[in-house]
């Protein structure tokens, strides 16, 4: 039986903005207030998915959250006909009003925990969304991704959905960006990394920024997803690169089969963490650990460039190829250390820039936008098929983009009704497109 990794890329949502609502995520800051252009956004991303598909691997599509979030406007006491609750919203809360309509929805690598049969102990493939629960924009995302991923994965013969965890700090969750999987072949079991900002337990924790994953949240999806205890590790984040802007493991370490590039400073204890990782693997394949040293690349290069929030991928020729977002080859350092890389003896034999810079300007890379996905033969063939990027598919979702995306988008359009209505429109054409059901629950009136 053969199995592929299948990344899941999030459609960038027609109201992809610049609000500076992530404490924490120093491009988020950086950018706030600036204008967006949510068409060029979606094209890139949409880019990005026709890249890795001609490169021969499997490319889905997960459609994005609907915005503005009436309901949670709703729940914030605001009422009366749609364009009464936009009016008031921007009048008395801006700032919630700006957190109902981010896309950020489109950072799928948070959108859930995913762990393949190989590795559970019913044989089928578990989700669970993340509950995201650090920043209201993203918390309100949980209930709608976990109705897009039952409509893409809907089979219970196949797959399991497990409800968000708990909305609590004690189980703040932010999905896969914290997870990594090491293996010597997809459809062989493997080792399960969960990287953990804090253990809502201890006292070492960050200092300035919050830490979004919990030592907690991680315990519960590895039990929820019914791993072998003896292939999960629990590694904890370096506090310090937290503070530094890290808010994501996906910002300062990858991995992809028998390979895991990481920096320096990533971990906590990192000489325990390497040697716990390096004895917990199993694979017949050797493992290729690759630490970057701070004087090759430091934090703070890492966080401008993004070098770790690349996707790392397996060619069907054979190797690795690194796709890496552009603005690598803006700094020195990490251009350098990137085609040393490429010259090295490890799997990693190819480097490919892409331009994901609106995502890029709110702090999401190439790795944030995709959920990766390892799927059987037959668990493929189970999923939703219009959620698959074919030559077709790419053509409608690019018509789509044209037909409804604005571009340009600054704050005081977020007043404006009419985006609503634009909104709505696209999103639920789209629904269609990639026969999604009612995923949405608008509520209008
Ligand atoms: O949660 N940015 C996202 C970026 C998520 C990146 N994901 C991974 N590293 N996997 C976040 O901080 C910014 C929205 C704004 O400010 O408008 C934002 O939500």
């Amino acid at each position: 039986m053969n199995y592929y990794e299948v990344n899941f890329d999030g459609l960038v949502g027609p109201t992809h903005n610049y609000a500076g609502l992530s404490y924490g995520n120093v491009a988020s800051k950086a950018n706030a207030s600036r204008f967006s252009n949510p068409k060029q956004a979606a094209l890139q991303g949409l880019e990005k998915m026709r890249t890795l598909s001609q490169i021969g691997l499997h490319q889905g599509v997960l459609a994005p959250n609907a915005r503005p979030d009436l309901k949670t406007l709703r729940a914030a006491g605001f009422s009366g006909k749609d364009s009464d609750v936009i009016l008031k919203a921007a009048k008395t809360e801006p700032q919630l009003l700006k957190a109902c309509y981010s896309a950020s929805s489109m950072w799928t690598a948070n959108a859930a925990t995913v762990s393949p049969s190989c590795d559970t102990l019913n044989g089928r493939v578990h989700f669970t969304p993340a509950n995201l629960n650090n920043k209201l924009h993203r918390a309100i995302e949980a209930e709608t991704t976990g109705r897009i991923l039952q409509a893409v994965f809907d089979n219970d013969a196949y797959f399991t959905h497990h409800p968000a965890l708990p909305q609590h700090r004690l189980f703040g969750d932010e999905g896969a960006a914290n997870h990594t999987r090491l293996t010597d072949a997809y459809g062989h079991s493997g080792l399960a990394i969960f990287v953990y900002g804090e253990d809502m337990h201890s006292a070492v924790k960050p200092q300035k920024f919050p830490a979004r994953q919990t030592l907690q949240a991680s315990h519960a999806i590895a039990r929820g997803h019914q791993l072998n205890p003896e292939q999960c590790l629990f590694i904890q984040q370096n506090p310090q690169v937290i503070d530094e802007g890290v808010f994501h493991n996906d910002v300062i370490a990858i991995g992809n089969e028998n390979v895991f590039l990481f920096h320096q400073n990533a971990f906590y204890d990192q000489t325990n963490a390497v040697h716990a990782i390096r004895q917990s693997y199993t694979g017949s394949r050797p493992l290729h650990l690759i630490e970057v040293s701070q004087a090759d690349v430091s934090v703070e290069e890492a966080v401008k460039s993004y070098i770790f929030n690349s996707q790392l991928v397996s060619l069907p020729s054979g190797g690795m190829a690194l796709i890496a977002p552009s603005e690598c080859q803006q700094v020195d350092s990490v251009e350098t250390y990137l085609s040393a890389l490429k010259q090295a003896s490890n799997p990693v034999d190819e480097i490919l820039y892409l331009d994901v810079k609106q995502s890029m300007q709110n702090g999401g890379g190439p790795a944030c936008l995709r959920l990766r996905v390892i799927l059987s033969e037959l668990e493929l063939a189970a999923s939703n098929q219009a959620c698959l990027l074919t030559d077709r598919s790419y053509e409608a979702l690019s018509a789509w983009i044209n037909k409804h995306y604005r571009d340009k988008l600054c704050e005081q359009d977020l007043a404006d009704p009419q985006l609503l209505n634009e909104s709505y429109t696209a999103l639920d054409e789209l629904t269609q497109i990639l026969f999604l059901g009612s995923v949405y629950d608008f509520q209008r009136s």
